[in-house]
């Protein structure tokens, strides 16, 4: 052992989203400004693994936001991925939904990485075992990136499994966990990972897909995105994790700055005259800090009349220091994706489902129960199941 006392150190990363951009925004040269601020959070992150220098990173897919990224996306991850090959610091780069093209002809821009010294492009519809050696120790990452066909996936999820030679065996991979809380995107393309996935012990399970950081069950985490994509995401705390083996995992969530977006508390209008609607936007305009921050305001049960005779330019002119802000309205008090859930950990998906029946007002649950189980079961027969 070369430096006592200190074990495997891998740095966990995902969904950084190169070349999504947002809002109208512009920097001096005409380039989004939001596009660059992601392109801020993914270089924040790499300057801190340069700086700290772990034994592995791994990235766990959407690298980039785009099969055809642009030229300037393209530039950022060779330039970033380049200072970790510099560094000497083994990277393996696996390949999510937004960067995998359906068709096997259009080529994967992963292939750009192919000869970079120290990185480790997973891309080929195929699983993929890449063996280190740290400190005298064998570590085994068994890469599984997304797929053209959802069958690759799952056949490449249920062939990979721990080498016992390893002393330390890692799965990284791409797609949303099975389970009743909700790790999906709700992207036509994703990919649900079945739980039984999870039981196969390996040390750690470095996921990506899914934009909050999560412990889904002991050492098995989603890292969550660099930066924010959607107001859904506006309360998450945005970075990456930092693993150490001691010797089994012991995770640390890194949060980095990220550019503040704020989903204001939505204002109830019902009976409320065009005048009380302006009077209580101006209160909630001055009751905090909206300086370079993404600001969305919603109104709910607006009377359809009373919204027509708002002056939009006047409620955005309250909000004068705002990098962007943006009015929603229903004429109900129903906000469809008003929710940005708590996600905690979870069980296995016939037990989350049993407390979730358990937990409700249901008239017949021990009915529901017993339904509920047979389909979950039947459905796992068919994704999950690796007998
Ligand atoms: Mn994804």
């Amino acid at each position: 052992m070369l430096e006592k006392g200190r074990g495997l150190r891998v740095f966990h990363l995902a969904d950084t989203h190169l070349g999504f951009s947002a809002y109208r925004k512009l920097d001096e040269n005409g380039v989004n400004q939001r596009e660059k601020d992601i392109y801020t959070a993914f270089t924040s992150v790499v300057d801190y693994i340069v700086e700290s220098k772990p034994d592995l990173v791994i990235h766990a897919g959407d690298l980039f936001d785009s099969v055809r990224p642009t030229n300037r996306a393209i530039g950022v991850a060779i330039e970033q991925l380049l200072r970790l090959s510099k560094a000497e610091i083994p990277t393996i780069v696996v390949s999510g939904n937004h960067e995998t093209p359906k068709l096997k002809e259009t080529g994967h821009i992963f292939r750009l990485f192919e000869h970079l010294e120290y990185v480790y492009p997973v891309y080929k519809d195929v699983e993929e075992h890449l063996y280190f050696e740290v400190k005298g120790k064998k570590v085994a990452v068994h890469a599984v990136p997304h797929c053209r066909e959802k069958k690759n996936f799952i056949d490449a999820l249920k062939r990979v499994k721990p080498d016992d030679s390893a002393d330390y065996n890692i799965l990284a991979t791409h797609g949303a966990v099975q389970s009743i809380r909700e790790f999906r995107m709700n992207e036509f393309n994703e990919y649900v990972v079945p739980l039984s996935m999870l039981e196969k012990k390996f040390d750690y399970v470095a996921l990506g897909h899914y934009h909050k950081h999560v412990v889904v069950h002991d050492g098995v985490v989603y890292s969550g995105s660099t930066e924010k994509m959607s107001f859904l995401e506006a309360n998450d705390k945005k970075g990456a994790v930092e693993v150490t083996f001691n010797p089994s995992a012991v995770v640390s969530f890194l949060p980095f700055k990220t550019r503040p977006m704020f989903d204001l508390e939505p204002i109830d209008c019902k009976k409320l005259s065009l005048k009380e609607v302006m009077d209580a936007v101006q209160k909630v305009s001055s009751d905090f800090d909206a300086k370079e921050a993404i600001v969305r305001l919603s109104l709910l049960n607006l009377d359809p009349a009373i919204y027509r005779s708002i002056d939009l330019s006047s409620v955005k002119s309250m909000f004068p220091n705002a990098f962007h802000f943006e009015l929603r309205h229903t004429a109900t008090d129903d906000l469809e994706d008003l929710s940005t859930s708590n996600v905690a950990a979870v069980g296995d998906l016939v037990s989350e489902f049993e407390r979730f029946v358990r937990n409700s007002s249901y008239g017949n649950k021990e009915a529901i129960l017993e339904l509920g189980k047979r389909y979950i079961r039947d459905a796992q027969g068919e994704e999950g199941d690796d007998t």
